[in-house]
């Protein structure tokens, strides 16, 4: 029996690195279950597990998954009420955003943290393409690195073509699994490729974005890193996906909202128009940004809450 961790996994194979630094294709033992979700996939990339060699030793037979720390999911499709594990056991989610070349928009942001906070994993906030910032646009990230900081978030100025932030990402990601998400163009892939040259990952001309029908599917797949750790590629998923929050509990993944939130009259406060809402009161008193109680506001009225 050996242990590894699921690096890859396409269709029904999964590829296992192994605590000594091999690679073994494996499939899994016929009844392998894993309780407590309702999952079209028994094991994603990140998961630990147990295998056997088969006969021939060619191939691996994976017979448990251990106990996961932590995993992201996203529907099946649009009708199921089934889950894809996208990964698990992640030490962080990255989120790479650009003030222009696309203008990431801050409701995606908020959208994807809020998602972090529900399940339980640390987000930092990537500036990319610092080098094409005029001194508007610096200005404008500057703003939301004061807002987001002042939440709590960790924030990072990077620029991939200078190489300006890039010691800093290193230390940020040495020793860590962490999730690289972002709009298409960000620099995901350029990111990847600089922390591992041997990845040589497609990376696009701005000019190619507008094109529509560039949904190739690709499996979630995690690059282990030169300096230690992993990064984790979900390519053609931007954000990451569907949680159930519940109407009433959305503002506990609002860090700042729902410090504020103590202070409101009411115990089911939704911090609408609520008499006594401290939440509206600290958004009035610029305590609580404008930008962050918007994105509040459009996560608590999206009737099908679809995370993306
Ligand atoms: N000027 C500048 N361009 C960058 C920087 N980082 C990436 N780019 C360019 O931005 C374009 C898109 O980068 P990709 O790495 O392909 O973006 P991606 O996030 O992987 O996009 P998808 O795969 O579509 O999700 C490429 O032409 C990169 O060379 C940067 O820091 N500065
Ligand atoms: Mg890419
Ligand atoms: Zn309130």
């Amino acid at each position: 029996m050996t242990t590894g961790i699921v690096v890859k996994s396409v269709g029904s194979r999964y590829r296992v690195l192994t605590t000594t630094g091999d690679t073994i294709d494996c499939v899994l033992r016929g009844k392998l279950r894993v309780k407590g979700i309702d999952t079209t996939n028994p094991v994603a990339v990140g998961d630990n597990v147990l295998f056997e060699l088969s006969d021939d030793r060619k191939y691996g037979l994976i017979t448990e998954v251990l106990e996961r720390r932590n995993y992201i999911l996203r529907k099946s499709s649009n009708l199921s009420k089934q889950s894809q594990i996208i990964a698990a056991n992640l030490d962080q989610a990255l989120l790479v955003v650009t003030v222009i070349l696309p203008k990431t928009q801050v409701e995606f942001i908020d959208r994807f943290l809020a998602t972090a906070e529900a399940y339980r994993i640390p987000a930092v906030i990537i500036f990319n393409k610092t080098d094409l910032y005029g001194p508007e646009e610096a200005e404008t990230m500057e703003e939301l690195i004061s807002m987001y900081e002042r939440v709590g978030y960790r924030c990072l100025r990077l620029s991939l073509r200078n190489g300006s932030g890039v010691p800093g990402l290193i230390s940020l990601m040495k020793g860590k699994v962490s999730l690289i998400s972002g709009n298409s163009g960000v620099g995901k892939s350029t990111l990847l490729n600089i922390l591992n040259p041997e990845l040589k990952l497609r990376t696009e001309e701005i000019s190619d974005y507008h094109k529509q029908g560039k949904h190739i599917t690709t499996f979630p797949e995690m690059h282990p890193l030169p300096f230690g750790g992993f990064a984790v590629d979900t390519p053609g998923i931007r954000g990451f996906g569907v949680v159930d929050m519940e109407r009433n509990e959305i503002y506990h993944f609002f860090p700042e909202i729902f410090r504020a939130a103590e202070g409101c009259r009411f115990y089911n406060c939704l911090h609408l128009d609520e008499p006594g809402c401290a939440v509206r009161q600290a958004v009035e008193e610029g305590e609580i940004n404008w930008l962050r109680y918007r994105s509040y506001i459009s996560i608590l009225n999206d009737e099908n809450t679809k995370y993306r």
